[in-house]
């Protein structure tokens, strides 16, 4: 096992690993990475389940900086040999099941992708060295905040406190990660970021979904009465967040990601319909979710105060160019709503 120092200086010989980067936040990340840092050679390594759309990635399919590889990162032996060709400095992990719904539907898959991939990922970088391995996690480990403590926030004490598979898979992959750092040393950061909306985030998420069937003049399914609070950060800013963790975080860190933009689910769906000029009688009260948390809301002073990082798009700005992004790009969303989603929809939504 060996490790090497970082520098930014090595900039040419810098490779780095975007697993799941086909996905929402992955893709993302790419386009922010290739534009800002156009000499680093950058590999995705994407299963391609679902939720990844290879489609995503064409603006940067055919930059001579960039590879994809269609690849489970579960598969020990494959993934062992891509670190043997490609040499990655940096591992970003973005792969991972992702929606809540699904991991209290069938959650098997969540434990073996979220944590044993993760798993898989590290020994790799044990065995052939790495200047960082990051792991991209959520606020969801934190569990949830009452709604009537608004001065509440979750920091990087918080305790781990899980209530969905999903988030039980991520915190477990957490632990994992930080067990890597003690035990063998492993140069690890941790982002907790909060709830992510802007382009290619898939329409089966809270966003996405209210756009999309807002526009199709399809009943809006809202949990419960709607008063569940997320705090909402625009893509680009956890983009930027994580670059800056990848380049300037202290290894064993955890750092928290959100931009004090919390809002109740119902002031979503309203915010929507009236940016589209559709009537609030398409708003559905359904079941609410099993567990569902109640609030979600980051404290970032700690990356605000080490990194200097801020978000640049407030909520009432990020919300108008994401619907205008769906309204530009609906041969994206409208072939995924078009294939074997509907069959996800019939089930979830079906007897709700
Ligand atoms: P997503 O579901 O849109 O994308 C996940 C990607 O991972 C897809 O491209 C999928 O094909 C790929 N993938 C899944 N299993 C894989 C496997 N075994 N091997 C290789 N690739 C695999 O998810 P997202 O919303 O972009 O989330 C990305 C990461 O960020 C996840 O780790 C998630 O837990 C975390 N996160 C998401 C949010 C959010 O609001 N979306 C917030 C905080 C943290
Ligand atoms: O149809 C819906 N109706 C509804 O009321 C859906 C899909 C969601 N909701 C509610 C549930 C939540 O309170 O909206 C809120 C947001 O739901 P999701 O978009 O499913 O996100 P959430 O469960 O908060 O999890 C997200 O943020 C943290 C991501 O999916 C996770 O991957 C991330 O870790």
């Amino acid at each position: 096992m060996f490790f090497y120092n970082f520098s930014e200086s090595d900039g040419e010989n810098m490779t780095v690993f975007v697993t799941g980067g086909a996905g929402f936040i992955g893709s993302n990340f790419i386009f922010y990475m290739v534009k800002k840092h156009p000499d680093y050679r950058i590999v995705c390594i994407d299963k391609l389940t679902y939720a990844g759309n290879l489609s995503t990635l064409e603006p940067v399919l055919n930059n001579e900086n960039f590879r994809f590889v269609k690849l489970d990162i579960c598969n020990r032996e494959e993934i062992f040999k891509l670190f043997e060709e490609e040499a990655p400095s940096i591992v970003v992990n973005f792969a991972a099941e992702s929606h809540v719904d699904r991991s209290i539907e069938d959650p098997g898959i969540f434990l073996k992708t979220n944590i044993l991939g993760t798993q898989t990922l590290m020994d790799a970088c044990r065995k052939y060295g790495i200047k960082r391995y990051h792991q991209v996690s959520t606020d969801e480990v934190y569990g949830d905040l009452p709604l009537d403590r608004p001065d509440m926030f979750f920091t990087e004490e918080t305790p781990i406190h899980t209530s969905s598979p999903y988030s039980a898979s991520k915190a477990s992959a957490d632990l994992l990660v930080q067990a890597y750092h003690r035990t063998f040393g492993l140069p690890i950061t941790i982002s907790r970021c909060s709830n992510n909306y802007g382009p290619y985030h898939f329409p089966e998420k809270l966003i996405p979904l209210m756009i999309a069937n807002a526009l199709n003049d399809k009943p809006l399914p809202v949990y419960g009465e709607g008063l569940n609070i997320r705090d909402w950060l625009y893509v680009e800013d956890h983009c930027k967040a994580i670059d800056m963790i990848i380049h300037d975080g202290k290894v064993g860190e955890v750092y928290n990601i959100g931009g004090h933009n919390e809002k109740t689910n119902i002031y979503i769906v309203k915010k929507i319909l009236e940016l589209l000029g559709k009537s609030e009688d398409l708003i559905t009260f359904v079941t609410d979710r099993k567990g569902h948390d109640l609030r979600y809301a980051i404290d970032p002073a700690k990356i605000k105060r080490d990194l200097g990082w801020e978000p640049d798009t407030m909520f009432d700005d990020g919300i108008v160019k994401t619907v205008n992004w769906y309204l530009e790009n609906r041969e994206w969303w409208e072939t995924i709503i078009n294939g074997e989603y509907q069959n996800y929809y019939e089930k979830m939504y079906g007897n709700r």
